[in-house]
């Protein structure tokens, strides 16, 4: 490999390149050219779209030379690499990220305000790619940020979906879904990479033959092959020259044009076999806590999955690597079971098509991959349909039969014939109906199983994988989830990060557990004035974006108490509107009433099919319609629904919440990530033993969170000995007027049948608890509102709630991946005009 030789790093040289320079006067310059010579415009005719592109550019030419540099270093080095197997991968902007991670956010701030240009307006210019649901795919953005920050080789493998999630508008009340069209106007981030295309099979047949040593193999015939092409990003790390890749895979047909197809005069035939195949991916499934057994979406998994691994065995190869090794050069960890048939696939690879026994494939399977498991809820574990299987990876299933078969001798070997046991840990589900059981096989060929919070771990182990824990208690570990700071704190809450900075230096944005130094500033009346001046700044700024989308008004002063994430019914989003209805309710009879001013601030997307999430969504629009509009309630309270909650529109979200909900049941919620982001920035939050807000609350301390309602314990009990909704409700004369008023129409203009579902549900099942919850709710929102009063001891509490939350940094959690799972090291990269010292 020859090394490029790069120029012009030193600002302090008389010229800088005009590709890697970062001196104001070099940006400029570049980003002119870049109008020019890529946008084909000059300033005169230039749109706000225009600038941002030629911005991209320049900034993408400063990341290119790190690029280059890292896979150059990593091929020289044959480094140990992460292959992150994703099918979300949520990134958010790119530009703004790689201004904080290249640290040239001031230098191109200013170029641009001397150009006359808003730099903030041009952020906004970029179309994110929504290629994830929300949480799981945000995380394994964070993940890709922390990797390259901690140098360490990586590559993350995912979709290139063309539509990603769905935009959202609210209209009359109800979510519209309307297609993301993020690709519209070109992404100046990716790279195509179609010398590295790959062949893709589907369906067919297979058959048997005998190889050189007169063995017997299997060979696939396939009925159809699809090309997978690759577009690569750069992921830069922060202050570092990482650069590390996202290598997301688009379906081609292998001959766009079926020239027989045209001579026959079939016109339309002829391009049917390239509409087919790139239908695969065409668009991200919009759910994230359900699986629906369609099709395309098994073809999508297995699409990725094939291209990844021939990808990295085509790394090998180039590298001269034996693939007896493959398990020492890639760490290959599925996040969650959307990758889990990477583990027949790795296996047919290495048997058909490298002519490799079964003993050594299976023992290299099993050294390759780690396997997380994101939730409990059992409509989300997947299982596929024998008959689908078959019909669409015919060889997969005779090898999954094998693996199956193999892993039951072993179970009945260590316990015998336990029929039930047996039933229970095969990968084939019998129960009704046959089924290939994905969370198994990631099970069974990986060498370590983690879940993403200690509680959710510890139920991974109770129940729904307790007897996997039972036969190979080893496997499993927990690995509580982060956030990236850089993302999260310094690009979100620029005034934040300034102060933070002033006292302690910039060492925590690497070094997160750092922030605790800002600690012996909470009682500081100084600080505390500042920090209370940033927190009203971005409640403004928020108030202005209210403003703006909604024609709500709100008044910063009131407490900002903000509920953003997925619309679920096990989130209860109708559990807070509950305390809405009840505030309000409140102050109508007592007009007079002396209660802490609150803002409701709403946002999320419900899947387009799951109804009650849906009705959720407008009876909050309906209840916000009905209070906001009331004279008697004024600035006392207001609800709002910000629509289209994205990465893009969370960033100015968290930075401006006074208090996070975080309320799920008890149990249900495996992790949660929004909550660190509220935490981080000085929210406080109210919420359940759930998730990571246990682990939030230790390290915040019990005093600095408010806690309510039922336990995980609570809830199996209660459901136990026979939970009854209904009960509560006649009982809390409160509760019975809210929900009474949403039942007749009151929020509804009179349609008593319009919520009637969702009425119905909570009295007559309540499987998420709500009534049972409320009242505890409802006294602890009481107690928020009374120390909110208190102001020094609530701007006590927020400070003490930043500073601790340094655990909660993805860096942290992938520092334990690294070393837990992985077993990998860093590789520092360097620039070669740092290695000679020349510039
Ligand atoms: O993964 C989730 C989220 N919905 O994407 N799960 N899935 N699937 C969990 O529900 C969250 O609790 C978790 O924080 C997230 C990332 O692990």
């Amino acid at each position: 490999i020859q090394e490029p030789q790069l120029q012009g790093q030193d600002t302090g040289m008389q010229c800088e390149d005009d590709r890697t320079g970062i001196g104001v006067e070099t940006l400029k310059r570049a980003f002119l050219d870049n109008l020019f010579y890529v946008q084909g415009k000059f300033p005169a005719l230039a749109t706000k779209h225009d600038y941002y592109m030629a911005l991209a550019y320049t900034v993408r030419d400063r990341l290119l030379q790190r690029w280059v540099n890292t896979a150059a270093i990593y091929t020289q080095q044959g480094s140990r690499t992460v292959a992150y197997l994703s099918a979300e991968f949520l990134m958010g902007p790119h530009l703004g990220n790689n201004l904080i991670n290249l640290g040239i956010y001031n230098q191109v701030q200013q170029a641009m305000t001397e150009l006359k240009l808003d730099l903030k307006e041009l952020l906004a210019k970029e179309e994110e790619p929504g290629l994830g649901n929300g949480g799981l795919g945000r995380l394994a953005a964070c993940y890709l940020d922390s990797l390259a920050s901690l140098e360490i080789p990586t590559l993350g493998y995912g979709i290139r979906y063309e539509f990603g999630i769905f935009d959202q508008l609210i209209r009359n009340g109800w979510q519209v879904e309307k297609t993301d069209k993020w690709l519209r106007y070109g992404n100046p981030w990716e790279i195509a990479r179609p010398e590295w295309a790959v062949s893709v099979k589907f369906g067919g047949r297979t058959e048997a033959h005998k190889n050189a040593q007169g063995r017997y193999r299997v060979r696939w015939i396939p009925h159809k092959v699809v090309l997978g092409i690759p577009y690569d990003t750069p992921i830069l790390g922060y202050k570092v020259n990482t650069a590390n890749t996202l290598r997301l895979w688009k379906a081609e047909a292998p001959e766009s044009f079926d020239f027989e197809a045209f001579n026959r005069g079939n016109y339309y035939g002829a391009v049917d076999q390239k509409v087919t195949s790139e239908n695969l991916t065409k668009v991200l499934y919009p759910n994230d806590e359900t699986y629906e057994g369609k099709q395309l979406r098994l073809e999508q998994q297995y699409f990725f999955v094939s291209c990844a691994l021939q990808d990295m065995l085509r790394i090998m190869l180039r590298q001269k690597l034996p693939l007896e090794q493959f398990h020492e050069k890639f760490a290959v960890q599925l996040n969650d079971t959307h990758p889990a048939i990477a583990v027949a696939e790795l296996m047919r690879l290495l048997l058909d098509e490298h002519d490799m026994d079964w003993e050594p494939a299976w023992e290299i399977t099993q050294k390759t991959f780690g396997y997380t498991n994101h939730t409990l809820l059992p409509e989300a574990l997947e299982k596929w349909s024998l008959k689908l299987f078959s019909s669409l990876l015919p060889r997969h299933l005779e090898i999954i039969y094998e693996i199956n078969w193999r892993f039951l001798e072993q179970v009945r070997h260590k316990f015998g014939t336990d029929e039930g046991r047996i039933g229970r840990l095969s990968l084939i589900d019998e129960n009704d109906g046959k089924f290939v059981r994905m969370a198994h096989l990631a099970c069974v060929g990986s060498h370590k199983i983690n879940g993403v919070a200690a509680l959710h771990s510890e139920l991974l182990q109770k129940t729904t994988l307790l007897d996997f824990y039972e036969f190979f208690p080893e496997k499993f570990t927990n690995i509580t989830n982060g956030v990236t700071p850089r993302r999260w704190i310094v690009l979100s809450n620029p005034k934040l990060t300034n102060l933070i900075t002033s006292c302690i230096g910039d060492n925590w944005i690497k070094h997160l557990e750092d922030v605790q130094r800002i600690e012996t500033y909470a009682e500081d009346p100084g600080f505390q004035q500042e920090w209370q001046q940033i927190k009203r700044e971005n409640k403004v700024n928020v108030a202005e974006i209210l403003l703006d989308r909604t024609g709500v008004k709100v008044d910063p002063d009131s407490l900002f108490d903000i509920q953003v994430k997925r619309i679920h019914q096990y989130k209860r989003q109708h559990l807070n509107i509950l305390h809405a209805i009840t505030l309000y309710n409140q102050i109508k009879q007592n007009p007079n009433l002396d209660i802490t001013p609150r803002t409701l601030i709403f946002a999320g997307k419900a899947a387009p099919g799951y109804y009650i999430a849906k009705l959720i969504i407008k009876l909050i629009n309906s209840v916000a319609e009905v209070v906001n509009k009331d004279p008697d309630i004024g600035d006392r309270l207001k609800v709002v629904f910000l629509p289209d909650y994205n990465v893009k529109n969370s960033q100015p979200i968290y930075p401006a919440a006074d208090l996070s909900e975080q309320i799920s049941t008890a149990g249900k919620e495996a992790s949660g990530t929004g909550n660190m982001k509220f935490a981080m920035n000085g929210a406080l939050t109210i919420g359940t033993l759930d998730g990571t807000n246990i682990e939030i609350r230790n390290a915040v301390g019990a005093e600095n969170f408010f806690l309510f309602g039922l336990t995980t314990e609570d809830v199996g009990a209660l459901r136990l000995t026979g939970y009854r909704p209904r009960e509560y409700y006649k009982e809390n004369p409160q509760l019975k007027q809210a929900i009474d008023q949403i039942a007749s129409g009151y929020f509804s203009h009179g349609d008593r049948s319009l919520f009637k579902p969702l009425v119905d549900l909570l009295l007559d099942k309540d499987p998420f608890m709500l009534m049972a919850d409320y009242q505890p709710y409802i006294d602890c929102q009481q107690q928020v509102s009374q120390t909110y009063r208190d102001r020094d001891r609530w701007l006590q509490m927020s400070i003490l709630n930043t500073a601790r939350m340094g655990k909660f940094s993805s860096d942290r959690a992938i520092r334990e991946y690294c070393q837990q799972i992985w077993k990998v090291q860093p590789v520092p990269v360097q620039l070669a005009a740092e290695k000679t010292g020349d510039g």
